[in-house]
């Protein structure tokens, strides 16, 4: 049976949520759930600023590994299906990502919220200075000095119970509100994601008490699945390029 495609007129505006599962036909590994992340490392020993202070080693060693999976992976047919969309849709379209390996980018999405950091960023752990480009994938001696104050460098990522950048938070709630303003239709699409994790699985259920339209593309339930209109089940890059089939002419040829 063939995909939906959503419906989108000269007015449809189109705000983006994807997470670990949509990189996961480029050979990157989810969360949670069979082979995750967290089935090898616990959350608490590598993913909150007291796993880092306890034992930076353990933390940058997981980062390292991390950067090393991503340098090897390709963006795939939903990540580029996404960089057309918003190539067609321009403002009309806002992407926010809780995924840190970079692929929306190297796909060609050019405006994406990264609301969790990047694994190719670091910055320092006291000073702040930075953040500043990091490809190292040096397992054996992953500590790195601030070339400003001489502390520890860290991924620039929001760790648990770290906050995100209010920046990030304005812009999404910033874009649902413009459309509810302008009474124009917003669709709410969440790709790859298990809804596990806040204040991003909170998403749509503000952009949904504002009027959105709401779609969940996975590969199988989520925690938040109560909260979207269309659930459509299957590998991201299945089903997301016949979603945004009708977003409008192809983004080269458009007239
Ligand atoms: C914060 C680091 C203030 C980067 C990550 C309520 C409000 C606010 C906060 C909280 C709250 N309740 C609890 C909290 C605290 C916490 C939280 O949400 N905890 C959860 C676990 C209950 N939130 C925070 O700490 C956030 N900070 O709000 O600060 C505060 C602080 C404390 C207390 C209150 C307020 C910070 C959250 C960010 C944490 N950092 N990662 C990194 O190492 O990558 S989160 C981590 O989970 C990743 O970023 C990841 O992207 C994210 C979400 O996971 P998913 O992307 O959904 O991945 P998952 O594996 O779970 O699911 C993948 C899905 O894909 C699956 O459903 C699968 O079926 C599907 N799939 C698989 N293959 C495919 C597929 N789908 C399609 N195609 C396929 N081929």
């Amino acid at each position: 049976m063939p995909h939906p495609a959503i419906s989108f007129d000269d007015t449809t505006r189109l705000l983006v949520l994807t997470g670990a599962g949509i990189s996961a036909e480029s050979g990157l590994a989810t969360f949670r759930g069979a082979g995750g992340l967290w089935e090898g490392s616990r959350v608490e020993d590598v993913a909150t600023p007291e796993a880092f202070e306890a034992n930076p080693e353990r933390v940058l060693r997981f980062y390292a590994a991390r950067r090393l999976g991503a340098g090897a992976a390709h963006p795939n047919a939903a990540h580029l299906a996404l960089a057309e969309a918003e190539a067609r849709l321009g403002d009309r379209f806002l992407l926010a990502t809780q995924n840190v390996d970079g692929l929306h980018a190297r796909a060609g999405s050019r405006h994406t919220l990264e609301i969790h950091g990047s694994l190719w960023r670091s910055r320092c752990s006291r000073c702040h200075a930075g953040p500043v480009e990091d490809r190292s994938t040096e397992i054996a001696h992953p500590l790195r000095a601030c070339a400003t104050c001489g502390s520890l460098m860290r991924p620039d990522i929001v760790w648990f119970g770290e906050m995100l950048d209010p920046a990030h938070e304005w812009a999404v709630r910033s874009f649902v509100k413009a459309a509810d303003m302008a009474r124009a239709r917003l669709v709410f699409l969440a790709i790859g994601t298990s809804g596990n994790v806040y204040p991003a699985a909170g998403y749509v259920r503000y952009a949904k008490d504002l009027g959105a339209e709401t779609w969940l593309a996975n590969a199988d339930e989520a925690a938040n699945a109560h909260w979207f209109d269309h659930i459509v089940t299957g590998p991201a890059t299945g089903v997301v390029p016949a979603l945004l089939s009708a977003s409008g002419p192809e983004a080269r040829g458009v007239r």
